[in-house]
């Protein structure tokens, strides 16, 4: 669809009382970042990649129309933050869960009043956006479902719970301990309780059931990409590979489950035809840390632009999406179901819970994998739970022979230049 040819979407934008001036704003910028890091900074991408091109040109557009459409149907637009949330729950309620954490510092001027200057970029962009009223997405939610994952998060909600419906779902912080699944258990039912009230509708084995196989076939899809990524030259680069992660957070997941396979047998194929990106002797960086959601590309786009390739993330935007997997779906009962499902949860890394040293083993396994020659850990500033981690990862890795950098960072563009400086060493050294 050429831009022309683009249906006009200002008035659902307003219908919606999006802040049009802001969201005006934003798409003039948008467009052209992407054009830069993606159309023209990238050679030979595989082709099935041009539905996410497409997808970004037209991110409020589509996909929100058809939330919108549900909506009138009477279906309900859940949002949220984190992978902990569990969206075979959600889609088995009939509603549609969307993934809001916010990539880009343009929404800081609407948390600004409510929110500490030193607080993580994603929490003041994701609630920046909520309460900006600069997000269709946000716009479209029924009911935004938060949770207890890191502190940051935890006190974002309160301030969140001002202007829009929140529920928090408690997860557990030493989620190796056997009450811990207990716990999380009950969590999931009260969520559920919740989410019935929200929907009207009842959660039964079946719908559950469905809901998993379909959620599982979206995940099986992306590791098909993953694996792809393990060939050398990779037939993917790492900015596409995070594009299509990304864009799976609010993607309708039968078209996701279509698209990212279509995505997947060009790449199968292009790995037989000997087709990748970039040279085979190009360095093969792993990405490890906090999640980087749409439109954050900043760390990839540095590495790739000094020939280089990433070639996976250990990122919430990356492996940890879909790595955990149900081993079977049965079950006669919810319970059985649950048990499932909260197996598959807590096996998911993130430094936000203790002891958390299956992370580090992911990592490892990771470096292996896809024969990785350089880690990058990567940590949104103020997010003290990847922080610390990274300290105690950076020597262990080190001392394992395995060379890493550290990267603290947030969404501006004021450490670019200095970013790129130790990138361009890091490589060198490799
Ligand atoms: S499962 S990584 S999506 S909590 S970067 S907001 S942790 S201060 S996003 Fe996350 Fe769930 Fe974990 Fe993944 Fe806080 Fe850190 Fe910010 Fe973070």
């Amino acid at each position: 669809m050429t831009e022309s040819e683009k249906p006009n979407w200002r008035p659902m934008w307003k219908e919606l009382g999006i802040d049009m001036e802001k969201h005006d704003q934003l798409l003039s910028v948008l467009p052209d970042v992407f054009k830069e890091i993606y159309i023209d900074a990238q050679k030979n991408r595989p082709e099935a990649i041009g539905f996410w091109d497409f997808v970004v040109g037209d991110i409020h557009g589509i996909r929100v129309n058809e939330l919108k459409k549900a909506k009138d149907e009477g279906k309900k637009v859940v949002g949220t933050f984190c992978l902990y949330v569990p969206d075979e729950i959600i889609f088995a309620l009939g509603a549609i869960g969307v993934g809001l954490c916010g990539g880009t510092n343009f929404s800081n001027y609407a948390a600004e009043d409510v929110l500490p200057a030193n607080i993580c970029a994603l929490i003041k962009s994701a609630i920046g956006f909520g309460i900006g009223n600069i997000c269709p997405y946000y716009a479209m939610t029924d009911i935004l479902i938060g949770e207890t994952t890191c502190d940051g998060k935890k006190k974002a909600w309160e301030v969140l719970s001002d202007y829009k419906p929140i529920y928090v779902m408690e997860t557990p912080q030493c989620k190796s301990r056997p009450q811990a699944r207990e716990h999380f258990i009950t969590e999931l039912k009260a969520l559920i309780k919740k989410l019935e009230e929200v929907t009207g509708n009842k959660l039964t084995v079946e719908n559950l059931k469905a809901a998993m196989e379909k959620i599982s076939k979206k995940r099986a899809q992306m590791r098909r990409i993953y694996e792809a990524r393990k060939a050398n030259p990779p037939p993917i680069s790492g900015k596409d590979a995070l594009l299509m992660s990304q864009v799976a957070f609010y993607d309708d997941p039968d078209r996701e489950i279509e698209m990212v396979g279509k995505l997947a047998d060009e790449l199968e194929q292009r790995i037989k035809d000997g087709v990748g990106v970039g040279d085979k002797k190009a360095k093969r960086i792993l990405i490890s840390g906090t999640p980087m959601a749409i439109p954050n590309w900043k760390m990839h786009h540095i590495i790739e632009k000094n020939g280089a390739i990433v070639v996976a993330e250990e990122t919430c935007t990356g492996t940890r999406y879909f790595d955990a997997e149900f081993p079977e779906i049965k079950g006669d009962s919810i319970n059985d179901l649950l048990e499932l499902i909260a197996d598959r949860y807590l096996n998911i890394n993130c430094a936000c819970f203790t002891p958390n040293d299956t992370r580090l083993l992911d990592i490892k396994q990771l470096v292996n994998e896809y024969k990785v020659d350089g880690v990058v850990l990567y940590t949104l500033s103020f997010c003290q739970a990847y922080d610390i981690e990274a300290v105690a990862f950076e020597k262990i890795l080190k001392k394992e022979g395995i060379p890493v950098i550290s990267i603290t960072t947030d969404y501006s563009s004021e450490d670019v230049s200095q970013l790129t400086t130790r990138i361009e060493a890091f490589l060198e050294m490799l």
